[in-house]
């Protein structure tokens, strides 16, 4: 083990991913939903899944839900059930996009009634919630228009802040709203929570516990997402990161596959604003459909990208790149970054791994456990677990 990751190591220990139950699930495009032998047929069975992944991994000990997709009639059982294979139920997604009464839109609609609607799901998250222990409600709108003059997007917008306030009133007080924006999809014309500024503007008129998700799927192409992490943390509202990677849309691809340069400056970021310091309540979540791999190994895979970008950037050395900054050294205060993102940690990171009683490689541990076997021969019958359902 180098020097200089023996003293790094001890900051990898808290790292912790929220893995999300829908990435267990079967998803596609608008064009095809592909099924996968062993495929989940209900929320416990995606527990079960993702338990794998903290077992290999030691990365992942909690788990989102998505209401109503992993609507149970006892959540309390999910709860024991989940604790029993080591994992805790993690965020509260709403869904308000997929109901006839949200064609127009849900909290920012200018009908009233699917507005309501709209409430009142929330209010049943926030119920189920108090059952699992949950300490987020992540709220993501679909909400928008697609031809200019459709409605009125301030009318909108100040219906949206209204649901927003009655929503947050109701939260616990060691729960907290965490919003998340989207440039685009699905309206085209105009999205109600488009952009950082929107959600923070919106969250920032409601409370100390309201807070911004960023999603690195959720911006223009080129967007500096950095940027983004470096203000909202500065402003003390970045809640939370889906995290995934994309090329063209919002592809949900996973985290780093894309761009392994952009998640390193991302996590540099957060590295330098506090949102990695011990106690942070900053939530690092995945957000993330595999459509053609393996599910279980893809989660894998891509915590394990996380954790490796997250140790580049804790090499990062600090002073060293404080002083060239300070002197104005353009490439020596770039090169100290460059040397950070080029070390290869993946032989450092195995061997602490091993040390800590995990497997060195958790993808050919995972592949060698005979676990996909099982639940290929045991999931026969039932309706797998999709995109929708
Ligand atoms: C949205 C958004 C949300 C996720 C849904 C499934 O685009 O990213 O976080 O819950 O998709
Ligand atoms: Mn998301």
């Amino acid at each position: 083990m180098t020097s200089r990751f023996a003293q790094i190591a001890p900051h990898l220990e808290r790292q912790a991913i929220e893995l999300p139950s829908w990435a267990f699930g079967n998803s596609g495009t608008r064009f095809r939903v592909f099924g996968t032998p062993g495929t989940p047929r209900d929320p416990f069975e995606k527990i079960a899944d993702a338990a794998q992944v903290h077992a290999h991994t030691g990365l992942a000990p909690s788990v989102a839900l998505h209401i109503p997709w992993d609507k149970v009639d006892d959540y309390a059982a999910l709860r024991t059930h989940a604790e029993s294979l080591g994992v805790a139920l993690g965020t509260i997604n709403s869904n308000t996009f997929q109901d006839e009464e949200y064609k127009f839109g849900s909290l920012a609609a200018s009908d009233p009634a699917a507005r309501q609607r709209a409430i009142d799901h929330h209010f049943e998250c926030i119920d189920i919630m108090h059952e699992t222990g949950s300490r987020d409600l992540k709220i993501w709108l679909a909400d928008g228009t697609n031809y200019p003059g459709q409605d009125d997007m301030r009318r909108r917008q100040d219906a949206l802040a209204e649901s927003l306030a009655t929503i947050y009133e109701r939260i616990g007080d060691d729960q907290r709203l965490v919003l998340e924006y989207k440039f685009f999809e699905p309206a085209f014309y105009h999205t109600d929570v488009p952009d950082w500024g929107t959600a923070y503007a919106q969250v920032a008129a409601l409370g100390d516990r309201a807070m911004v998700c960023l999603d690195t799927g959720h911006h223009a192409p080129g967007t500096n997402i950095e940027f983004i992490v470096m203000q909202l943390q500065r402003l003390g509202k970045l809640g939370s990161f889906d995290f995934n990677s994309r090329f063209y849309a919002d592809d949900d691809l996973i985290v780093g596959a894309a761009d392994p340069f952009q998640l390193f400056r991302i996590m540099v970021e957060v590295v330098r604003g506090g949102g990695y310091d011990e106690g942070s309540d900053v939530g690092f979540m995945l957000d993330q459909c595999h459509n053609i791999e393996e599910k279980i190994p893809g989660q894998i895979r891509s915590v394990l990208n996380v954790q490796e970008m997250t140790a580049r950037a804790l090499l990062i050395d600090r002073e060293a790149l404080n002083a060239a900054q300070r002197a104005n050294d353009v490439l020596t205060a770039n090169g100290i970054l460059m040397d950070a993102f080029y070390t290869d940690v993946r032989p450092d990171l195995a061997a602490w791994r091993e040390s800590r009683g995990l497997p060195a490689d958790p993808m050919a541990a995972y592949a060698a456990s005979g676990y996909r076997d099982r639940i290929v021969a045991e999931r026969v019958g039932g309706t797998q677990a999709g995109w929708g359902a």
